[in-house]
């Protein structure tokens, strides 16, 4: 089994597009393991995907996208669908950080972050991971510093992913330090 491919399946499918798989995500993101085992069964690749996979696929990853829980499962963050996914607010850590290209720097002046295609602002709490977020869009990316416990008391709500990813809504100017 490629679990880097499965993984990206499901994060396809968790995050984009269930419907294509004739799937619904409640509205903390979850959906039954044996609904997508179900549907996903129907595609000659995954005919002998099974819910042990689904845990190895989480072991063997390296991130933590996804988490499963009394037989279900869900992607912890990246979502872009429709559907808003509902996250408890929490209180952020002092500072957060941002990783991106270049190119969108002159906006990102501008506007702040946006959450762009995806439902929420992406931030990370290490400097080298948003370094490496940056990575995926740019050889030399930049890394913002963003000053997230100050944004939270001025009215801005924060959101956990995981452990090492957090999430936001629009981040203004003024919370980000362009380093
Ligand atoms: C940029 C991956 C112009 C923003 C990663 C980013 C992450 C603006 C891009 C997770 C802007 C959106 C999410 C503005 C923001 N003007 N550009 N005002 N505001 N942007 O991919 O944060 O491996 O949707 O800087 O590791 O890059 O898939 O978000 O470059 O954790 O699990 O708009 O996805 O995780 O890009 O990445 P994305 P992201 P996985």
């Amino acid at each position: 089994m490629d679990y880097q491919m499965l993984s990206k399946e499901i994060s396809y499918i968790l995050r984009h597009a269930p419907w294509e798989y004739e799937l619904e995500l409640d509205e903390e993101g979850w959906v039954d393991i044996n609904q997508l085992l179900f549907s996903m069964h129907e595609c000659k690749e995954w005919q002998k995907l099974s819910k042990w996979d689904l845990k190895l696929m989480i072991e063997k990853s390296d991130k933590q996208r996804h988490e499963i829980l009394d037989g279900k499962i869900r992607a912890l963050y990246g979502h872009s669908i429709s559907q808003r996914i509902i996250k408890e607010p929490k209180i952020p850590p002092e500072i957060l950080y941002h990783g991106t290209a270049k190119r969108f720097i002159q906006t990102i002046k501008k506007q702040g972050l946006l959450s762009q295609s995806r439902q929420y602002v992406h931030l990370s709490v290490h400097k080298d991971m948003a370094f490496r977020v940056g990575r995926r869009k740019d050889e030399n990316p930049v890394v913002l510093l963003v000053k997230a416990k100050l944004a939270w008391k001025e009215g801005v709500s924060f959101y956990r992913g995981n452990d090492k990813v957090w999430l936001s809504d629009s981040i203004r100017v003024e919370y980000i330090k362009f380093q």
